[in-house]
């Protein structure tokens, strides 16, 4: 049996987890997107849950590319409609988020801030671009957003996509520790997948995309992060840091 460490870190996902960003900014801004490029292509929300199976929005749209009978024909002019169409859509995204069109989840307020003050440190290991999280933190923590986080790791220090590990990696070399002493929090398969690749307890707060999905390996699976806990050690009656801790133990044991 291994000697349980402390939690030290929480590594937060970003979309789907910290916001329903999927669903409400990335899916919306595609849609703006194509009309831009003037395609009349449109994902709905089921059919943008499909392509959600794809990590990384340009991935996502390059594959898509390749199911469309009105596409270029060329590899070349595949890829750079693919980056042109991802430009567009970050653009977009930071539009929507500027009109306000995307909130932080439940507890994705209070439980980080009450982590801070209790001395365990946030970090960000996302798919995302950073440009997106610049768009996005203000809204969600305000603008001195940055100096509440110690690691943060995005599309730029990671290229290979969730279920791969790497950005765990780069997030838990950023914090110096080791992923025994800290909790990834995951609203996806693929993030979750990616979190156990790097030897990470995981919970996770299934977004409107994975309400439905199996979470093999996951420490607790719940709605939101104030849910009432139900594992070992947990009391009250949203998730607080001490049902953290108890949930991490758990898992170290
Ligand atoms: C998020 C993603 C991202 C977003 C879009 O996955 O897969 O690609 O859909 O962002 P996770 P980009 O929450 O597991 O990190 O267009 O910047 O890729
Ligand atoms: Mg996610």
């Amino acid at each position: 049996m291994s000697k349980t460490k402390a939690l030290r870190a929480l590594i937060f996902d970003v979309d789907g987890t910290l916001a329903e960003t999927e669903r409400d900014g990335h899916r919306v801004a595609f849609n703006r997107a194509f009309a831009a490029q003037g395609l009349d292509w449109h994902w709905d929300v089921p059919t943008y849950g499909r392509w959600l199976r794809i990590s990384g929005g340009r991935e996502r749209i390059r594959a898509y590319i390749d199911t469309r009978d009105d596409a270029p024909v060329e590899t070349s002019e595949r890829d750079a409609l693919a980056a042109a169409l991802h430009r567009r859509k970050n653009r977009a995204y930071a539009d929507v988020v500027e009109q306000g069109g995307i909130s932080a989840r439940r507890g994705v307020l209070r439980l980080p801030e009450a982590s801070v003050n209790e001395g365990v440190r946030l970090a960000i290991a996302t798919t995302t671009g950073r440009g997106n999280l610049d768009a996005l933190f203000p809204r969600l923590f305000g603008k001195g957003w940055e100096t509440r986080f110690d690691a943060i790791a995005c599309a730029e220090d990671a290229p290979n996509k969730k279920p791969d590990p790497q950005v765990y990696h780069v997030a838990l070399h950023r914090l110096g520790i080791d992923a025994s002493e800290a909790l990834a929090v995951e609203d996806s398969p693929a993030g979750l997948a990616a979190a156990r690749h790097a030897h990470l307890a995981c919970l996770v707060t299934r977004s409107a995309y994975f309400r439905r999905a199996a979470f093999p390996g996951a420490a607790a699976v719940v709605d939101d992060l104030d849910t009432a806990p139900d594992w070992p050690g947990a009391r009250g009656p949203r998730i607080g840091l001490d049902a953290l801790r108890a949930l991490h133990a758990t898992m170290r044991v």
